[in-house]
């Protein structure tokens, strides 16, 4: 039996573990007419293009979808740069998207209205949205956010396209990047600005030149370049942390699964990935580094698939964003357990409260204390394997979570230490 058991965890480990082998998140920009990867090392060309890239989104396979510049086409592109489909999308489209059902969503300025794009079928569907839309970002409630920059309005829109909110905001807002605590950040021609899951504003400020696109790190911060100032600004939950000057002309922006962020800087021919604590850690060379978007696919595991597994390392992308772990690298990952499973079998049962007891009171070990704070209250003692019992025994209480699957401590700082 547990034989069994061991043999059908560890296939079930091969089968979690097998995809994550091409899951691995680099970064993708444009330049000179190409397609081409980063990650730490110098960036490598994946495609060539006709023309530069515009924006791009990238898809669940680690693919992506791609506009062009200059062109009225939209790439669906694998994720060794193979282009799987090309889709006319008869004007320009400046933003691009991708939802839970995998569709790419794009702003066209020309017509204004966004499209929604299908794998295999192309255009299935327009919906008219305000004047001159620019950025496109879906929120944690699944809706579809656009910036109207001529109509100085944020529109969110249903996943069906209905319209379902119009927010008035300041002049010319161009980036647009999902918050994680529900709301929206907002890049503006004279500003910065902050909106909750309603629709309200709850913070503006004002830093850099023409600050042109957003993005969210792995804590929940806002970063925004400043293409005229050639600045990066870090914006957290009290207001503005830190200018960090960058190479000229700031354009794209990403965060990684590391807590770092990439920037590409157009005509500093350099793309900056700068640290947590705003400390420049990386500049490598690129001729002319264009697109923006969700570069490495961030976004999209975070804030429209946060219950997913992205790396497959048995912890939720958002999950392991929020204990500052990487959601694309299976190796950083948090020690998972059950809690009440003292003796570490999967399952919690009577032995388990004999197991507490030997080790809080009998001199016996574990690799695990904090499986043994029943309660997860930050204090081993009796009221611990008691509470094993009543629930076992009298229809007490479960232990909390995580229980019954295996988990992570979501509050780890007031926990125990638990070793693989
Ligand atoms: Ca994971
Ligand atoms: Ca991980
Ligand atoms: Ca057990
Ligand atoms: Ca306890």
């Amino acid at each position: 039996m547990i034989q069994a058991r061991a043999i059908f965890v560890s296939m079930l480990f091969f089968l979690i573990l097998f995809p994550v082998l091409v899951a691995a998140q680099e970064t993708w920009f444009g330049d000179q007419q190409g397609l081409w990867s980063y990650s730490s090392s110098d960036p490598q060309p994946l495609a060539d293009l006709s023309v530069d890239i515009r924006c791009l989104a990238r898809t669940a396979s680690g693919g992506g979808w791609i506009a062009l510049d200059g062109q009225n086409l939209v790439l669906h592109v694998d994720a060794d740069g193979s282009i799987l489909q090309s889709i006319d999308t008869v004007v320009g489209v400046q933003a691009l998207v991708v939802d839970s059902l995998g569709r790419a969503w794009g702003t066209r300025p020309g017509m204004d209205d966004v499209i929604v794009i299908q794998s295999g079928a192309g255009i299935v569907n327009s919906h008219p949205v305000g004047a001159v839309p620019y950025g496109i970002t879906i929120d944690t409630g699944g809706r579809i956010c656009v910036s109207c920059s001529y109509a100085n309005l944020v529109q969110v829109l249903s996943p069906d396209g209905e319209l379902l909110q119009e927010i008035s905001v300041g002049f010319f807002p161009t980036g647009i990047c999902a918050a994680r605590d529900g709301g929206l950040w907002l890049a503006e021609k004279d500003g910065l600005r902050k909106l909750d899951s309603s629709g309200v504003t709850t913070w503006t400020g004002l830093a850099g030149v023409f600050p042109i696109s957003v993005t969210t790190d792995l804590m929940g911060r806002a970063w925004f370049t400043c293409q005229n100032s050639h600045q990066v600004v870090v914006v957290g939950q009290q207001g503005i942390e830190n200018i960090i000057d960058v190479p000229a002309r700031p354009l794209g922006i990403c965060g990684n699964g590391d807590g770092s962020v990439s920037v590409l800087c157009r005509n500093g021919s350099a793309i900056v990935r700068i640290g947590a604590d705003g400390q420049i850690e990386q500049q490598v060379g690129a001729m002319y580094p264009v697109g923006t978007g969700d570069l490495n696919g961030l976004q999209r595991i975070l804030i429209v698939d946060p219950e997913g597994d992205h790396d497959g390392d048995s912890v939720e992308n958002a999950v392991e964003a929020q204990l500052g772990f990487n959601p694309f690298d299976p190796d950083s990952s948090p020690q998972i357990f059950v809690r009440g499973d003292a003796n570490l079998d999967g399952v919690v049962d009577f032995t388990d409260a004999i197991t507490t007891l030997v080790i809080l009171f009998g001199g016996g070990t574990t690799t695990c204390l904090e499986a043994l704070d029943v309660d997860d209250d930050g204090r081993l003692n009796l009221s611990d394997p008691i509470r094993i019992l009543a629930y076992v025994l009298a229809g007490g209480p479960a232990p909390e979570a995580p229980y019954p699957d295996l988990g992570p401590d979501l509050y780890p700082e007031s926990g125990f230490p638990c070793y693989p």
